[in-house]
């Protein structure tokens, strides 16, 4: 079951201001070189200003600390046209014709975009003849109206891999993770919640205000908020990533095989480095941890796409080998469009075969690479499918179709014909893959659990009880009002009975 959302609220606590300590900025890539930019103090103030420098510099804008010849546009908040005219006479300065004046909302929604955007009349601060220093349309700082309607549950929102809010969700995935290593479940899923509802914004958050509207933000995960627009950092951040424990378990759980419970035991009895561990005589590794420390460099070194692309060649060659009808479809991760991922994962089924057939083909293929030499890890895992126990009320919990999870030797030149880099001496990678075998009839529910993200599993199934009184899992929907299982064919369908809108694959990395 899902933990209670409310989060327990802490003081916000308000902290000196450093604005210098972030203020020598690194080099930047400048990527839209016809672009000189200068950021208006005025009315803006420098904090604000110093934060929106630099955000816009790391997204490849040409930022000039000072007004000068080459500058080519103006940017400005809370000031109208002729407020900011008045402002560069004073400076001596004239508005050359070339000189275009634009309201901050078209730096904001640049750096969402992560590139410029078309300059609308919403944008160009206007010049009145008059002087009446009436503000612009652009200037009033509203947010977009989407802002206001933004779901609790991921699965009405769009979240692609664009995300232009990573210095504040790649500070809650710190935090959640520190959480869930503390058992600390409700924390842990607030910022994760939090990590996900941020990652859709069509905008980058670059004040309080633009937190203003948006669900599943409560004080604690605002403070962090608050601190890193203000210092461009989070202090508790910085204490996890500094912590004994939280580097430990980060270390130990990166080990295939190795959870939370083997980490908390390790790290009581003192350890702290995995080389420690890997020559103790004492400590009694399962297979799964063997084989994870076997090819710990492999493993921890991520898959490119271009991996799961030949390890699916691979795994669909030897399954049609056996069921020529076969259907073997990539899921997880990479089905999102996501270019790394820790495994492959892979959905298969077949129309025509038996229940018998259904049940010997992960075996046969299993087989089929053991003699091929391929095989370096395997757990299968028989199906615990009851058509009669459906559904299962039990949220997070793995599915009952027969899976194995693997790990393959797969040898370089299969992937983009041996382009790929090789150690020396090492002509193959070991990689973690995953196949899960499902009736034909349940394939658009499988296809939809393992496509993920977890995040967005989560929140598709807490809609379905709390708004639709329905239970989803990988295996069917059930209706709890009409006490019936619906049946869908596709995705598409199981959306249309919970009444979303359909979500692409590459819109639910939420
Ligand atoms: N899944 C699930 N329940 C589980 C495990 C997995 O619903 N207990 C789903 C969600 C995502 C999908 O299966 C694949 O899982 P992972 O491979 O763990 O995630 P991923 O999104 O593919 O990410 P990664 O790139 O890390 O593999
Ligand atoms: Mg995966």
């Amino acid at each position: 079951m899902d933990p209670p959302q409310t989060v327990p609220s802490s003081p916000r606590k308000k902290r000196p201001r450093q604005v210098g300590a972030s203020m020598a900025s690194p080099a930047h890539n400048i990527k839209f070189r016809e672009l000189v930019l200068f950021i208006l103090e005025k009315k803006m103030g420098t904090t604000r200003r110093t934060f929106l420098m630099e955000l816009a510099r790391r997204k490849g804008f040409r930022v000039e600390n000072e007004l000068s010849d080459s500058v080519t546009h103006i940017v400005a908040e809370n000031n109208s046209g002729s407020e900011v005219l008045e402002w560069l006479q004073a400076q001596k300065i004239r508005a050359s014709s070339q000189l275009t004046l634009l309201d901050v909302s078209w730096l904001i929604e640049s750096m969402g975009a992560g590139k410029p955007v078309e300059m609308t009349g919403k944008h160009q601060l206007v010049v009145r003849t008059d002087c009446s220093a009436s503000p612009s349309p652009g200037s009033q700082n509203t947010l977009p109206p989407a802002v206001k309607k933004i779901s609790q549950y991921a699965c009405q929102r769009r979240t692609t891999l664009n995300n232009c809010n990573h210095i504040f969700t790649d500070a809650f995935e710190v935090l959640a993770e520190n959480y869930e290593f503390r058992e600390n479940e409700t924390f842990c899923l607030a910022f994760m919640r939090a990590a996900s509802v941020l990652k859709s914004l069509p905008f980058t958050i670059i004040s309080m205000k633009d937190t203003e509207g948006i669900p599943c933000l409560g004080d604690k995960v605002k403070c962090v908020i608050e601190e890193i627009i203000e210092d461009g950092e989070s202090s508790e951040v910085k204490a996890v990533l500094n912590d004994e424990r939280y580097q430990s378990f980060k270390l130990f759980t990166s080990v295939f095989g190795v959870g939370l419970k083997t980490s908390e035991r390790w790290f009581r009895m003192g350890f702290r480095s995995l080389s420690k561990i890997r020559s103790d005589k004492t400590l009694k590794f399962t297979r799964m941890q063997k084989a994870g420390f076997l090819y710990y460099e492999d493993l921890v070194s991520c898959v490119t796409r271009a991996e799961a692309e030949a390890v699916g060649v691979l795994v669909k060659e030897a399954v049609q080998a056996f069921l020529p009808d076969a259907f073997v479809t990539m899921t997880g991760g990479f089905r999102r469009g996501k270019k790394m991922g820790h495994d492959v994962d892979f959905l298969i089924t077949s129309p025509g075969s038996t229940d018998d057939e259904e049940q010997q083909l992960l075996p046969k293929v299993v087989n089929l690479w053991e003699r091929e030499g391929l095989l370096l890890y395997c757990d299968l895992v028989e199906s615990t499918l009851e058509k009669s126990k459906l559904p299962s009320r039990n949220v997070d919990a793995l599915d009952h179709f027969q899976k194995c999870f693997l790990i393959l030797k797969l040898h370089h030149q299969r992937v983009d014909s041996g382009m790929s880099s090789q150690q020396e001496g090492k002509t193959w990678k070991a990689i973690r893959v995953d196949l899960v075998m499902c009736p034909y009839e349940l394939r658009a529910f499988a296809l939809l659990g393992w496509t993920g993200s977890r995040q967005f599993e989560r929140d598709l199934r807490r809609y379905a009880t709390h708004e639709r009184k329905m239970i989803l899992d990988n295996h069917a929907l059930y209706d709890k009002t009409k006490r019936i299982f619906l049946k869908a064919e596709s995705e598409e369908e199981i959306f249309a009975h919970l009444g979303l809108d359909y979500l692409e694959p590459w819109e639910r990395n939420a």
